[in-house]
């Protein structure tokens, strides 16, 4: 498969069961083995971890055990010919993290989340990634007056250098969004994430990623987020999907919803090279409709819709684009990238 140079990754969570907040699972559980198949008969290089993906149950598990376990996984992974793209500590199903982990009112809450980090790197280490992920979860409130939203800003930034200083070969991507499973997430944009990576010990290990989802959640452009982290030298990761309004987080297959905005995604992260800086992960989920035995379309449809638009990136006319930017044309402009899209001429 053409893939333009790019390396195609997704985590394990995105062969789900098709569970909903008002609904039970519409699909057998795939056992992880299985699921490590699909990556290469999909043409993808890479698997996303969680910590608990890598390494099951490690709240009961002593840190030689898992280290011990997460080598084992790094040799099913060479013999599989694929790579750890990162690992992120889940962070929002322990009964400690009810109100939060790192910004949790309960210290033991927040010595919880710091152990559990650290376990989270150890499995890093032993699977070779360089790259951890930090999507803060449950790290905002329900209600504005239950935390200190200046302290919370303060207890994330020590929970980035615990971890910096621990693992000093590593970097961080935090992985902004701005509601769900909370009211309101306290690093809801790019711009907040960068700024955080800032107020760290080690800002140059502190960089980005953007789930297109969670921009459109924040009622911003997907592109122009990861044009943001571009300009900062900080986007290290991607999660591609697509989403219908400010709703609830759909993980629609990428470019499903709004093609032109899957376009805009795939120029900008092409026009600067992406695939030289990171790995283009596809965040999706399968439609809670879809059967069992046909529910890894929406990893095929992404992937092809990606590397399609990439093909539209660099097949776009760029004299044509110039002209009607020089002329101020923006009605030719909008109509030159439609036709385009639409591959016509
Ligand atoms: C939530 C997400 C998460 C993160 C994942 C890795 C379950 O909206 O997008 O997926 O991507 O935890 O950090
Ligand atoms: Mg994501």
């Amino acid at each position: 498969m053409e893939t333009f140079g790019y390396r195609l990754s997704f985590g394990p969570w995105n062969i789900h069961e098709g569970a909903d907040p008002f609904g039970p699972p519409v699909r057998p559980t795939i056992p992880f083995d299985d699921k490590l198949t699909v990556y290469k008969r999909l043409g993808f290089d890479a698997v996303q971890f969680h910590d608990d993906d890598a390494v099951p149950d490690l709240d009961n598990k002593t840190p030689d055990q898992i280290t011990e376990e997460a080598r084992a996984l790094k040799q099913r992974l060479d013999d599989a010919g694929l790579v750890a793209e990162f690992v992120a500590p889940r962070l929002w199903e322990h009964p400690l993290t009810v109100d939060g982990a790192y910004t949790s009112n309960d210290p033991k809450a927040r010595a919880y989340a710091r152990d559990r980090s650290r376990k989270m790197l150890d499995i890093a280490q032993a699977l070779e990634t360089g790259l951890v992920v930090l999507w803060f979860a449950r790290e905002g409130t329900y209600l504005r007056e239950a935390k200190d939203a200046v302290r919370a800003v303060d207890l994330l930034a020590e929970a980035l250098d615990d971890m910096l200083a621990y693992a000093p070969d590593i970097r961080i991507a935090i992985e902004p969004k701005p509601n769900e499973p909370m009211d309101l997430a306290y690093i809801p944009t790019i711009g907040h994430a960068v700024a955080l990576g800032a107020k760290t010990r080690a800002p140059e290990r502190c960089g980005v990623l953007v789930e297109s989802a969670h921009a459109v959640l924040a009622g911003l452009d997907p592109a122009d987020e990861m044009a943001f982290g571009l300009a900062y030298d900080k986007l290290w990761s991607v999660h591609l999907n697509d989403q219908n309004g400010p709703k609830y987080d759909q993980d629609r297959a990428f470019g499903s919803v709004n093609l032109r905005r899957a376009f805009d995604q795939v120029l900008v992260l092409d026009d600067n090279k992406f695939y030289e800086k990171g790995v283009v992960g596809l965040d999706v989920k399968a439609l809670r409709t879809q059967k069992p035995g046909v529910a890894e379309k929406h990893l095929i449809n992404s992937r092809d819709t990606f590397l399609w638009l990439v093909e539209r990136a660099r097949s776009l006319d760029r004299d044509a684009v110039r002209q009607c930017i020089d002329a101020r044309d923006y009605e030719a402009l909008d109509r030159l990238i439609l036709m385009h899209l639409m591959a016509r001429t």
